[in-house]
């Protein structure tokens, strides 16, 4: 007979798009932390490499739960993690990491950031760049560093998050608090789905708490930015102020 477990079901979603290098490493990672009861669930969107069925062949043998989302094509990172978090959601996950593929977030701080949600008051805890101990890629040319910084600048003045990293990727969600945001209704793309998510929660009167990571740039595989997920994050915070009291 097997019994039910007691440890809260944490999943992470990763939503990928040519991650085929990245995405088994990043599984092993996550493996080797002995988490009890913890699930992958790949978000990909057809990629041309076929990390899709990487995902799969990992879901057959990979060390851990893996579960697949094949979607049918490319239409950016927030529509992933919607999709991603709103199945997690339905198939009962009690907390939501969310997580690039391409080994930028370091796996081994997701035991503190879980800890750090489940001992405090904390509605969902940011991996944060820029509170003490954390860190930009060191090899970041000193204009994304610059662009970086300005986009924390830019979205706190506007939006008054107060948090010091406000388009961190790596975050754990209380399940609760990602249904309370109501996360299937985010329409924001790119940075900005970061951002919406924040504002949300800050609207909501929900705390966001912050731990240090050490951001590494990819090794393998090529970045998805372009300049238009850039210019919907320069405009988003606005769109937020002004429809907020609807
Ligand atoms: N499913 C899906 N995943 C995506 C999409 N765009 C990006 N991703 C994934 O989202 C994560 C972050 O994308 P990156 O290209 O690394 O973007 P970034 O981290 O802002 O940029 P770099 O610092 O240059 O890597 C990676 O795991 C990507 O594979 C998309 O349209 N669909
Ligand atoms: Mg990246």
């Amino acid at each position: 007979m097997t019994y039910p477990s007691v440890a809260p079901k944490t999943t992470v979603v990763v939503p990928t798009y040519n991650e085929r290098e990245n995405l088994p490493k990043l599984v092993g990672l996550l493996a080797d932390l002995g988490i009890e009861n913890l699930h992958v669930l790949v978000v990909d969107d057809n990629s041309p490499d076929g990390t899709g069925k990487i995902a799969d062949e990992l879901s057959e043998t990979g060390p851990i739960p893996v579960s697949v989302l094949h979607r049918t094509e490319k239409n950016g990172l927030g529509r992933a993690y919607v999709a991603g978090m709103t199945q997690a959601l339905a198939e009962g996950a009690d907390i939501v990491v969310q997580m690039d593929a391409d080994l930028s977030h370091p796996a081994d701080v997701v035991p503190t950031m879980i800890e750090t949600l489940t001992s405090t008051d904390a509605s969902v805890v940011l991996g944060s760049r820029y509170v003490p101990g954390g860190a930009v890629a060191s090899d970041w040319p000193w204009h994304r560093k610059a662009l970086s910084a300005w986009a924390n600048f830019y979205v706190n003045a506007i939006l008054r998050l107060r948090v010091k990293d406000a388009t961190a990727g790596f975050k754990a969600w209380h399940a609760k608090t990602l249904r309370e945001i109501d996360v299937a209704s985010v329409e924001s793309n790119g940075y900005a789905f970061q951002v919406e998510m924040n504002y949300r929660t800050v609207r909501r009167g929900l705390k966001i708490a912050e731990v240090p990571i050490r951001f590494e740039e990819r090794n393998d595989g090529e970045s998805k930015m372009s300049l238009s997920v850039q210019l919907e994050s320069a405009l988003v915070p606005w769109k937020l102020l002004v429809g907020r009291n609807r």
